[in-house]
């Protein structure tokens, strides 16, 4: 028993450290990561408005609160997004909903903004192009199960591509703000399928602004965070 709780821990902590390794280490206060564009260079497919309300005002409240939430709790200033949004359990109860919802809020923007950009679209090539044709068929196989996932999911949530460490792909949808991160499944890519995400240009036309998306992915990210949760 107690060796396997030992090989739990020792698991634990080398999916913290390749989390880590992949993700710049932020602790409490957590701040909002810097766009690696400006807010009018993913024009005409997310206009500037809605970047700017999106970025500015959504992600910056969810950062606020999630600091809000923790400053109260010295213990908990050491530790990064990763390490809070996968021991919830072990969090005070009165603050588990706020980090489950900011903090999963924070991280999954932070996906978000890092895997779009001005210079994105095309097909993906190299180890990611290989492991998507080799789970999925081929690159519009893909794209079409991640597209209908995403068109047909139900209220505000998430729809990701995640890696396990053995290098296969699975499409994970999560409701609010959960983020699919667990000691075996990494997101790698993920589409913000909340209203305030595209309801200014595409108002209710979800499928219109999940086409538009595919012109921004930055897919030498997605590979790059690939490469590092499998160690390619
Ligand atoms: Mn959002």
């Amino acid at each position: 028993m107690k060796m396997k709780t030992t090989l739990r821990c020792i698991y634990y902590l080398c999916f913290v450290s390749l989390i880590n390794a992949s993700e710049k280490i932020q602790t409490y206060p957590f701040a909002l990561p810097p766009l690696p564009y400006s807010i009018h260079s993913l024009k005409p497919y997310i206009d500037s408005k809605t970047m700017d309300i999106h970025y500015k005002k959504h992600h910056q409240g969810y950062v606020n609160k999630l600091n809000e939430a923790i400053k109260k709790y010295p213990n908990l200033k050491k530790k990064n997004i990763v390490e809070l949004i996968t021991s919830l359990k072990t969090l005070p109860p009165e603050i588990q909903t706020s980090i489950r919802n900011n903090g999963g809020g924070h991280f999954a923007h932070s996906l978000y903004w890092k895997i779009m950009s001005p210079y994105g679209g095309g097909k993906p090539s190299g180890y990611i192009a290989k492991e998507i044709n080799k789970n999925f068929g081929n690159v519009e196989k893909f794209k079409e199960k991640f597209d209908n996932k995403a068109q047909t999911f139900f209220g505000s949530g998430w729809v990701w591509l995640c890696t396990n460490r053995a290098g296969s792909l699975k499409i994970v949808a999560t409701k609010g703000h959960d983020v699919p991160i667990t000691q075996d499944l990494f997101p790698i890519l993920v589409i913000d399928v909340w209203e305030h995400a595209y309801y200014l240009k595409h108002q209710n036309k979800r499928s219109d602004y999940i086409n538009d998306w595919w012109n921004i992915v930055y897919w030498p990210e997605v590979e790059k965070l690939y490469k590092k949760y499998t160690n390619k």
